[in-house]
């Protein structure tokens, strides 16, 4: 039988030279699950220990007891497998390669000596600053060495590392360090993206005067921009200064493999975000292991993922697995399109990238620009690409194959979360048929599960929603300082099961189609956002009422943020007021909160009970007022008649 058009089959070649081909993959995929002890065992071997573990899983997923432990009596430290165990054989490798946001200014390689020495040195600096295994640190760095170098300098003393994205503004800041109470924030002058400045150490100023930040000892600020800011001492100290003269060596500290690394800030369905908590021994080597294997890593690859650090990509694809794997990485401060929409194909060409990994919202803009900007560009170097953040719509997964990777390259479409702490559900190039828009088949020790909203386990051919049967050893392990929180929202609402968020579709051939969120999460560009939170920057407006927040449809980004408004009694509403609103969103949580389009709306869709019937927001949102459905329960159906005509500007 001749494949469908649709399916690309394993590349010959590409499965030759893999590490995984089909046989492999189905051998191992069977024993992971037949055997976690036994696989994650072997597979733990894999990093440098200070006492090997032998105890592997300790899981539990029954809320009443619930608890996961991986690796739970080893020892070792993330830094140290980062970078120590590499300068024997590869100390002059390169481990970083920097590619500023101005092609200008020119590029820096970073061998793995050198990272160390920056490493030890900072590690250094941040003991004689009183920073203790434990405490927490927070980072708000531009995409530069220094962001690598601080987490991980924070992993060799034990501090668990906060970082926080660098388009969040003060208040968002604030929150994340409010919650976790830092000692101590990295920042830099300012950061630079598409030719503009980014103010970090003026916004970090203004964080650190809202309430509940008084934990923050320190601000050691990188020189970056050389921007004149202000300094205050003696909180702000420069980053060169209190480096430059520490030791080129720091004896790392011993972790317990179940002692923190890092809490990342992610949404969800309320509007206060959750601080996902990931451990050291289990995220270090599902993030290398699932590093190695998706990629197909070579030791001569240069391998770039264009996500930020701020996000989980950054943390575990940027920083941790390619680095645990002794890999070259490449981090981008800019943009795609500046100097101009050559640019991510212009720093393929100058750095000979042979592994590419972006997210759907970047190819979809670039798509949009035609072919001329890519075949301008020799590509030659690329044997393989990678799409993460979103589900990648089937055009723009045939366009990125054909056009960005010449059809030569596989696509690997790695479906995963903050919360996985790594890839989940991926093709491995060597070993799975690729089909455009899917994220084909689980990774080594997943087992994922549809089910109905009952929670009916659904069979074969289904959609429903994805959980995950059993733990991985790159789980998070917890929301910070709210256990029960992680409890609620993950393993209540069908018991025994991770829940994921996600709806999905198993095709005939047991392929997973990941169909987006089906909780108050707005994904925009790949980023996450609660409509809970862009709600409450709303309503935190003094002419504000109520606000309803939901996504819709958006060609690039994926989903936009659509927000109804109602305001107080006697205000006006004005185009004014309107750009005034999305002023305040901008300036509350960030600019990656920006509502695409504010309506006004005299009156919310209610039920009796007052819950509002997001249901129809989107519909009205998307344009499509002739698949409201069921209006009946609705404590007023008037409103939702001025809503569509409002929208449709009648
Ligand atoms: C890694 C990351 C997680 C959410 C996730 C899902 C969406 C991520 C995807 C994908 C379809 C893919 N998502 N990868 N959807 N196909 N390949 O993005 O983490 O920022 O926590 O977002 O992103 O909806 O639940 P995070």
């Amino acid at each position: 039988m001749s494949p469908s058009p649709d399916i690309h089959p394993v590349d010959p070649d590409v499965a030759a030279n893999a590490r995984i081909d089909r046989d492999a993959y189905e051998r191992l995929y069977a024993e992971s699950v037949a055997d976690p002890e036994r696989f994650w065992g072997r597979v733990g071997e894999r990093l440098e220990w200070m006492r090997t573990p032998t105890r592997i899983k300790d899981v539990d997923f029954d809320a009443r007891n619930l608890h996961i432990r991986w690796y739970a009596d080893g020892e070792l430290n993330a830094s140290v497998n980062c970078l120590d165990r590499h300068l024997e054989a590869r100390g002059d490798k390169t481990a970083l390669v920097f590619e500023p946001d101005d092609p200008e200014h020119g590029a820096q390689h970073i061998s793995y000596r050198a990272l160390h020495e920056r490493v030890c040195k900072l590690a250094n600096a941040l003991r004689s600053l009183g920073v203790r295994k434990g405490d927490r640190v927070t980072i708000y760095l531009p995409m530069i060495p220094e962001a690598a170098v601080a987490m991980l300098a924070c992993a060799r003393v034990g501090a668990i590392h906060s970082v926080v994205f660098g388009g969040f503004a003060a208040n968002s800041i604030a929150d994340r360090v409010a919650d976790c109470e830092s000692k101590l924030i990295i920042t830099a002058d300012e950061g630079r993206r598409g030719g503009r400045t980014v103010p970090l150490k003026a916004n970090v100023d203004a964080a650190l005067k809202l309430p509940g930040t008084n934990s923050v000892e320190t601000v050691l600020v990188v020189r970056h921009t050389g921007a004149a800011v202000d300094m205050q001492m003696p909180r702000d100290r420069w980053y060169d200064a209190v480096t430059k003269d520490q030791p080129a060596q720091c004896e790392p500290e011993r972790m317990n493999a179940e002692d923190p690394l890092f809490i990342l800030y992610t949404s969800g369905s309320t509007g206060k975000p959750k601080g996902v908590l990931h451990t050291t021994g289990g995220y270090l080597v599902y993030a290398s292991y699932t590093h190695e294997l998706v990629f197909d890593l070579r030791e001569d690859d240069v391998y770039w993922c264009t996500a930020d650090v701020g996000w989980v990509t950054g943390h575990s694809y940027i920083v941790y697995g390619p680095l645990a794997n002794g890999a070259t990485a490449l981090m981008f401060e800019g943009v795609p399109n500046h100097p101009d929409t050559s640019r991510f194909w212009q720093v393929v060409d100058k750095h000979q990238v042979t592994i590419f990994y972006t997210a759907p919202t970047a190819i979809r803009a670039l798509m949009r620009d035609g072919d001329g900007p890519v075949k301008r560009t020799s590509r030659s170097s690329l044997r393989l690409l990678g799409s993460v953040g979103e589900p990648i719509n089937p055009e723009a997964w045939r366009w990125y194959y054909e056009v960005v990777g010449d059809s030569r390259c596989p696509v690997v479409d790695t479906w995963w979360q903050t919360e996985t702490g790594g890839i989940m559900i991926s093709p491995l190039p060597g070993a799975t048929d690729l089909k455009p828009g899917s994220a084909t088949r689980p990774f080594f020790g997943v087992r994922p599960a549809l089910v109905d909203t009952n929670g009916a386990i659904l069979e074969g051919e289904a959609e429903g929603n994805l959980v995950i049967l059993d733990s991985w050893p790159g789980q998070m392990r917890t929301v910070y300082g709210d256990h029960q929180r992680f409890i609620d929202t993950y393993f209540r609402t069908y018991p025994g099961t991770y829940f994921s968020g996600d709806g999905c579709r198993r095709d005939a051939d047991g392929d997973y189609w990941i169909t987006g969120r089906v909780d108050d999460v707005i994904n925009v560009s790949g980023h996450r956002i609660g409509t809970a939170e862009v709600e409450s920057a709303l309503v935190s407006h003094p002419k504000v009422a109520e606000a309803a927040v939901v996504g819709f449809p958006h060609d690039i980004k994926g989903q936009g943020i659509y927000a109804y408004v109602t305001l107080l009694a006697g205000e006006m509403s004005s185009e004014e007021l309107r750009k005034e609103l999305v002023a305040h969103v901008r300036s509350e949580i960030g600019p990656i909160a920006t509502p695409d389009h504010l309506q006004w709306a005299p009156g919310l869709p209610k039920t009796r009970s007052g819950k509002i019937m997001r249901r129809i927001l989107r519909k009205i949102a998307e344009n499509a007022p002739d698949q409201l459905g069921d209006t009946s329960t609705l404590a007023d159906p008037s409103v939702v008649q001025s809503l569509v005509d409002e929208r449709l500007g009648r």
